[in-house]
């Protein structure tokens, strides 16, 4: 444990991040103490960065979450034990790693709420999952038919229907959102019409944590028979997801902004949806027959996994849910809560900084800016201090262009940080402010 994790330096909680039936700082220093017991789950948070060897103080988990143990242990014991290709070997070694890919697609399917382990497709990532979703079954509509975005997408939700756009000719429309950075409900209502086909949205905006009213939204959507593909990239790990209870028919995560590897994603699909899509990668595996004059697609979800998939990764991403339901979603959520409900009311003492989004529901993402310093520069800043934290447009342009910014400074939160963390966050931000501007 380094200087800025320990407890004894735990600051007194503010008032307002009081919860639960204990003392509102009682319970919060209790979730400290969890919190400080969490990260000795993950070795990489022990080490330290910077010639003067700092302690790292990760605040960049809205890009990558770092993994635990378990996780890794998991990934080399799958390249010790088991390792073979999936569903084509008849070998012990085939048939062990087949069960560990498909044990994966169960626990995935868990971790979702499907009702099925066949509406489960293993992809790349949420990028790859939403490229899937747009190729695959804009491919079945029409000239002119509708898709329903909105403006706090990240690109992956934005230009993969763009390019479906382009090669089908569908239209592409977009709901606005408010100067507090909520989705203009009232949009929908008047953007949804006869050609719209697909509603697709955010679950957590990956720039100013809003986390969106996903239920409203499907009901919406369904009134009207479309629809309704959430991109959980940032709600995963922090929101929980039951595609039941949220009205998803698409769903997309990436395992590595959930405790898992890289290179490793879900896609949920309902069955009724994904039987009538055409698959949009030829190859191994995604066929039931093939001559020379056409072929025949797999069952589901095989129809669209085409070659050699990613083993590792879901052995490791069923390693990452097990563990994130072993902490609790609703934990996760609360304790990012408290963390980011400080990080505001710390940030918002610093003369002159502005953050970006007060919604009403938020999650555990803060971006800002302090006039006169380049985001960049307060990355920078940040990093010499040890403070991981990104700093760009998060690949979400038009959201930029809506706020009126180039860049914004972002700071994200996950089970592992601390009160000291945030706070000695928020003391360097105010240094650099001092020293940059
Ligand atoms: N956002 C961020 O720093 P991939 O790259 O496929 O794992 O996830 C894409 C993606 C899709 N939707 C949302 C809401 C996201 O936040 C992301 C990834 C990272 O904000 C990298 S740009």
């Amino acid at each position: 444990m380094t200087a800025i994790h320990e407890k004894n330096k735990v600051a007194a909680p503010r008032p307002e991040t009081g919860r639960g039936s204990k003392n509102g700082a009682e319970a919060v220093s209790d979730m400290n103490d969890r919190a400080l017991g969490l990260r000795g789950d993950f070795p990489i948070l022990s080490s330290t960065v910077g010639r003067d060897k700092l302690p790292l103080v990760y605040l960049d988990n809205a890009a990558t979450t770092q993994k635990p143990r378990s996780v890794i242990d998991a990934i080399s014991g799958y390249y010790e034990r088991d390792n073979s290709n999936v569903h084509r070997s008849i070998h012990e070694l085939g048939e062990r790693a087949t069960a560990l890919y498909e044990a994966a697609r169960e626990r995935a399917r868990l971790f979702v709420g499907a009702e099925s382990a066949d509406e489960i497709v293993f992809t790349r990532g949420t990028t790859e999952a939403i490229n899937l979703v747009a190729y695959s079954f804009c491919a079945g509509l029409k000239p002119g038919d509708e898709i329903l975005l909105t403006q706090m997408e990240h690109h992956a939700n934005i230009v993969s229907w763009q390019i479906a756009a382009r090669l089908f000719g569908l239209v592409v429309k977009f709901v606005g959102i408010t100067d507090s950075g909520e989705l203009r409900l009232e949009d929908y209502e008047r953007l949804v019409g006869p050609r719209t086909k697909m509603v697709a949205v955010t679950q957590m905006s990956n720039v100013l944590g809003t986390v969106n009213p996903i239920a409203k939204i499907a009901g919406i959507a369904h009134s009207k028979g479309i629809p309704l593909l959430v991109d959980a990239a940032q709600g995963a790990a922090h929101e929980g997801i039951d595609v039941a209870s949220l009205g998803a028919d698409f769903l997309a995560f990436s395992g590595h902004k959930a405790a898992g590897p890289m290179g490793i994603g879900v896609l949920y699909g309902k069955r009724e949806f994904l039987e009538r899509m055409t698959p949009w990668q030829g190859g191994g595996e995604m066929i039931r027959t093939v001559t020379l004059e056409g072929f025949e697609p797999n069952d589901l979800p095989y129809k669209f996994e085409a070659g050699t998939p990613n083993v590792e990764g879901a052995v490791g991403l069923h390693a990452a849910l097990d563990y994130l339901d072993s902490v609790g979603t609703d934990w996760i959520r609360e304790w990012e809560k408290v963390l980011s409900e400080r990080a505001i009311a710390g940030l918002r003492s610093i003369p002159g900084l502005e953050i970006f989004g007060s919604a009403r529901e938020r999650g555990g993402i803060v971006s800002f800016e302090v006039p006169g310093i380049h985001a960049h520069d307060m990355a920078a800043f940040l990093d010499s201090r040890g403070i991981a934290i990104r700093a760009g447009h998060h690949c979400a342009h038009p959201l930029a262009q809506r706020l009126g910014v180039v860049s914004t400074a972002r700071a994200s939160f996950f089970l592992y940080n601390t009160l000291s963390e945030v706070d000695f966050f928020i003391q360097t931000v105010d240094e650099a402010r001092r020293r940059l501007s």
